[in-house]
């Protein structure tokens, strides 16, 4: 009997340097498939994608976007793909090497009793290196803050290391996704929730990025201290 198979989505902005390394690590693992969603990164990252899915033809495939920016809206459209392919089990994972490629197999496992598995570093077990006291009191008040007002139960809501049941994501309105940027983890997080998803957490080790810089700009982040109470104020449509 073979075993569920799955597809990766890695969002890209500028990240030469460390994609070959995630790809490959991702594609350790058998019958994982990997879709790159490039943000026509200046630095060229979509012709590494392109050179990488040549190497591994039929294994990787590459969305060349164009139009509006944003981690959100890339993800969007990497569900729309997803959904159209045939993988049961639909996951996210970073570019930056913060999410180690081999605890992909942990959160695919923890689907057997949850319809959501996020990678947390927030459970027991679980670990941020590299991140300076500052970094980690913002994340840790992140979570609190928006565990304290959208109710979701997850001690990491923030972690963009999740994988999906296909079924799951499939009741997703992802038309109605406003988020640009890294608040669409949260939006979606509570989208699951409120349709009933089992959310499970497994712990991971979070590694910050050594090579690459970071995305957050001043709009992103208020995007994402907005998000929490906009969710909770918008009537519910279904
Ligand atoms: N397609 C796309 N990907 C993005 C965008 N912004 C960020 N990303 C990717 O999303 C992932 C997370 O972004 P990071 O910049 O690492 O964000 P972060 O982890 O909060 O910040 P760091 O401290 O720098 O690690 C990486 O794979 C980025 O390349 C974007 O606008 N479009
Ligand atoms: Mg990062």
């Amino acid at each position: 009997m073979t075993g569920p198979t799955a597809l990766v989505i890695i969002p890209t902005y500028n990240e030469r340097a460390n994609l070959p390394t995630v790809a490959e690590g991702v594609m350790r693992h058998a019958s994982v498939l990997l879709l790159v969603v490039d943000d026509h990164s200046p630095d060229g990252t979509g012709d590494i994608a392109d050179e990488l899915a040549r190497q591994y033809s039929g294994r990787i495939e590459v969305m060349h976007r164009t139009g509006r920016r944003g981690l959100g809206r890339s993800y969007v459209d990497g569900f729309r793909a997803a959904l159209a392919g045939s993988a049961d089990l639909i996951c996210q994972m970073d570019a930056d090497l913060s999410h180690d490629p081999a605890q992909l197999p942990a959160l695919m496992a923890a689907t057997a009793a949850a319809d959501l598995v996020i990678g947390s570093r927030y459970v027991a077990n679980g670990a941020v290196v590299n991140w300076p006291l500052r970094r980690r009191r913002l994340s840790r008040f992140a979570n609190q803050y928006i565990r304290t007002v959208t109710r979701l139960r997850a001690r990491d809501c923030t972690s963009g290391y999740r994988c999906w049941r296909r079924a799951t994501m499939a009741t997703l309105p992802l038309d109605r996704i406003s988020s640009d940027g890294y608040s669409f983890l949260v939006e979606t997080l509570y989208m699951a929730a409120r349709r009933g998803a089992r959310i499970g957490e497994v712990p991971i080790t979070f590694v910050e990025r050594r090579l690459g810089e970071s995305k957050l700009s001043r709009a992103v982040l208020a995007e994402s201290v907005l998000m929490p109470w906009r969710l909770v104020v918008t009537p519910r449509r279904d």
